[in-house]
C-alpha cells in the first residue's frame, strides 16, 4: 500500500512539471499536490504573483490563483485582524468582468459581495439582489485564528446563484475595500484556468500498515447519545476503526456506557478487554484497549497517560483537548498555560504520575483557536503567558523542540477546516499536536464525508451527510507509528 502511494505521488510530482511552479512543501512526510491549500500557511503561495498591492491603509496585497474547483484569494493586511469580525472588509466580484452589468463599485460592475466582518453579503439573482452567508459563495479562509494575511476558497459552483451568474466560466474582477474609511483598494482581473488537480492517490481509509495506531479525535457536541444520529456515527466510526477514540464534550452516559454503545461501531470485541474513561469538565471520554495508569483533569481538557501493551511498549500520553470556546480568550490562555505546565512538570519528575523519557506526548482535540495566537504558541512552543501561576515553560518536546502541529487535510478537498456551522465560516477548531521528536505519524486526515466520491462512500457503507450529521465537528485521525 505504502509503496503504491510512493510511486503514485512520484509520477504526480512529474507530471506537475513545467505546470505549476510551485516549490515543494512539507506534508505528512511525502509531497502534497502542487497548488493552493487553505491552511493558514503561505508556502504555496510564493511562485504566485502579487496583482495588486498599496503602500499604505489597511489591505497590503492580492494574489489570485484557481484550480478545477475554486477562486483561491490571498489578501495580506497591515495589521493583525480576526476576519470573522470587528472589521469591514469587503469582497467584490464581478464575475462576468464586464462593469455595465452588477452594481457599479470603482471599475467593476459587482455581481457579488461579501464583509467578512459581518460574515454577510449579497448576490444578484435575476434583477434583485438578496442577502447571503458564506455557504452561498462556498467560502472558506485560513487560519481562523486572527492574522495579517489570509487565505480564501471561493467554489465556483457553491449555490444555483452562482451557476445562474457563470462563475468561473469567464474572466473575472475582484475589488477589495475596507468600508471602514480607509481609502486604497485593492483590483485585479484574472482569467480563470480551471486546471483540475492531478490525482495523486486513491482516496482509502485504511492505515498504510495494521501496526500503526489509529487516534481519532472528535467533539460530538452532546449528539453521540441522540437516536436519529446513531447510525451517522456508527457509521463514520465503522468506517474509521479507530484503536483510540478520543471524544469531547460526550456529557450524556458513563464512559462505559458510551463504550457500549460504540463497541460495534469501533470494533471493539463483545468480550475482549477495552477501557473506558471520562475526565475534565467538557466531558472528554477515551476509549481504548489500552489501561490508563493516571487520568487527570486538567480545567475542560483531561490527560490520559496509558499503559501500551504488546505488540507496543512503555506508555502514551494523550492529553484530549476542549478548550473553552469562543470570545473566551483569557480562560482558554489559561487552560493552555495549565496544560503545557502540566507536561513540563509531568517530563521533568514534578507530578504523582511517571512517564519514562522519550515517551510521546499527542495534545488532540478542540482547541478552539478562533481568535488570539499566544494560545498556538503556548501549545506548539510552551510558551505560558501566566508564569506567576504556571512557571516559565519551555519548549515542550524531549529534545528541547517545540511540538509539531499535524495540520491534516480533507481527503478530497484542499481544505483543512474541522468545523463547519452556521454564521461563522468553517474552521480549523481541531488540533492534532505531537511530539515529532520521538513519534512519527503515518496516514492522517480530516475526516469529510461531503463531496466524498460516490464510490468511496460506497465502498466504506457510508452516507454523504454522515460526517456533518453527527455535529458540526469533523473526525480528525492519525495514525501513530510507535516503536515496538
Ligand atoms: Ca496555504
Ligand atoms: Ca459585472
Amino acid at each position: 500500500m505504502t509503496g503504491t502511494i510512493l510511486i503514485s505521488l512520484v509520477s504526480c510530482a512529474l507530471l506537475q512539471t513545467g505546470t505549476f511552479a510551485f516549490p515543494a512543501i512539507t506534508w505528512n512526510q511525502d509531497t502534497l499536490p502542487a497548488g493552493i491549500l487553505i491552511d493558514g500557511r503561505f508556502e504555496d503561495w510564493e511562485e504566485t504573483e502579487r496583482l495588486a498591492f498599496n503602500d499604505e491603509g489597511l489591505l497590503k496585497t492580492l494574489c489570485l490563483a484557481d484550480d478545477a474547483d475554486y477562486l483561491f484569494l490571498k489578501v495580506e493586511l497591515n495589521r493583525k485582524v480576526n476576519l470573522q469580525a470587528d472589521n469591514h472588509i469587503t469582497l467584490y466580484l464581478d464575475m462576468d468582468d464586464n462593469p455595465a452589468t452588477g452594481l457599479r463599485k470603482g471599475m467593476l460592475g459587482a455581481e457579488a459581495a461579501f464583509t467578512f466582518g459581518e460574515r454577510s453579503g449579497w448576490v444578484f439573482s435575476g434583477e434583485d439582489t438578496i442577502t447571503i452567508r458564506y455557504e452561498t459563495l462556498g467560502l472558506v479562509t485560513a487560519p481562523t485564528m486572527e492574522s495579517n494575511v489570509f487565505e480564501i476558497a471561493l467554489a465556483w459552483a457553491a449555490s444555483e446563484q452562482e451557476k445562474a451568474l457563470g462563475f468561473g466560466t469567464k474572466p473575472l474582477s475582484v475589488l477589495i475595500a475596507d468600508e471602514a474609511g480607509e481609502e486604497a483598494t485593492l483590483t485585479a482581473s484574472y482569467d480563470p484556468k480551471r486546471l483540475p488537480r492531478p490525482v495523486c492517490q486513491a482516496i482509502s481509509l485504511e492505515k498504510e500498515d495494521p501496526m500503526h495506531l489509529r487516534v481519532v479525535t472528535h467533539n460530538v457536541n452532546r449528539r453521540h447519545f441522540l437516536p436519529e444520529k446513531r447510525d451517522a456515527f456508527s457509521r463514520v466510526y465503522q468506517a474509521l476503526q479507530p484503536d483510540i477514540l478520543l471524544l469531547q464534550e460526550a456529557y450524556e452516559g458513563t464512559a462505559r456506557e458510551i463504550l457500549d454503545y460504540f463497541r460495534m461501531s469501533i470494533g471493539a470485541p463483545l468480550s475482549g478487554r477495552w477501557y473506558a474513561y471520562k475526565a475534565g469538565e467538557e466531558a472528554t471520554v477515551l476509549l481504548s484497549p489500552f489501561p490508563a495508569s493516571a487520568v487527570v483533569p486538567l480545567g475542560n481538557s483531561a490527560a490520559y497517560i496509558l499503559d501500551l501493551s504488546e505488540p507496543y511498549a512503555g506508555k502514551l500520553v494523550l492529553i484530549a483537548l476542549s478548550m473553552p470556546c469562543c470570545d473566551l480568550d483569557d480562560a482558554r490562555q489559561a487552560e493552555a498555560d495549565m496544560i503545557m505546565a502540566f507536561i513540563d512538570n509531568l517530563k521533568n519528575g514534578k507530578t504523582l504520575e511517571y512517564i519514562p523519557v522519550g515517551t510521546p506526548v499527542i495534545l488532540a482535540g478542540d482547541a478552539n483557536l478562533v481568535r488570539k495566537t499566544e494560545q498556538y504558541a503556548t501549545l506548539t512552543e510552551g510558551r505560558i503567558q501566566d508564569t506567576l501561576a504556571y512557571g516559565p515553560g519551555a519548549p515542550p518536546d524531549w529534545d528541547g523542540s517545540p511540538f509539531r502541529d499535524l495540520l491534516p487535510y480533507h481527503l478530497q478537498k484542499p481544505l483543512s477546516f474541522t468545523w463547519r456551522g452556521k454564521g461563522f465560516f468553517p474552521g480549523r477548531m481541531d488540533f492534532f499536536i505531537y511530539s515529532d521528536s520521538v513519534l512519527e505519524i503515518g496516514r492522517n486526515f480530516v475526516f469529510d464525508t461531503v463531496d466524498l466520491p460516490e464510490e468511496v462512500l460506497k465502498r466504506y457503507n457510508l452516507r454523504g451527510e454522515d460526517a456533518p450529521d453527527t455535529y458540526k465537528h469533523q473526525p480528525v485521525v492519525a495514525d501513530l507509528i510507535l516503536e515496538r
